[in-house]
């Protein structure tokens, strides 16, 4: 199967950093494309027509927006024993890195 990756990326996205983090944490080679926050271009707004932000990570042509979505889905996909986990499997673990992350969201508001 192919597997083209794709990441619509801003150098100084905090965001986009955690896609970038999460994918360096996995190994996976992927293609950078630099996408202006407030100069939307047609490929940003074609990815993600509802919020029109980065990042945006396009899997084999489909998109997904939102980093921690995107992150959850990379930790899915790619979970092969090669990669270590982005989320710990424990749940109270997992609750924990995922307040942090909702409180860094609500935080950047
Ligand atoms: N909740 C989003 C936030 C993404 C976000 O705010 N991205 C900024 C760049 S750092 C953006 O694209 N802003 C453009 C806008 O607000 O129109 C996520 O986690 O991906």
């Amino acid at each position: 199967m192919a597997n083209e990756v794709i990441l619509l990326d801003f150098p100084v996205s905090m965001f986009a950093a955690r896609i970038r983090i999460g994918l360096a944490e996995k190994g996976t080679d992927y293609e950078r494309i630099e996408e202006h926050p407030w100069n939307k271009g047609p490929l940003l707004l074609h990815m993600n027509p509802i919020h029109k932000k980065i990042p945006v990570f396009i899997h084999n042509g489909k998109p997904i927006p939102e980093s921690l979505i995107i992150l959850e889905y990379i930790d899915e996909v790619w979970n092969d024993d090669k990669a270590p986990l982005l989320l710990p499997s424990d749940p109270y673990q997992k609750a924990q890195a995922r307040f942090w992350a909702d409180f860094i969201d609500k935080k950047h508001r």
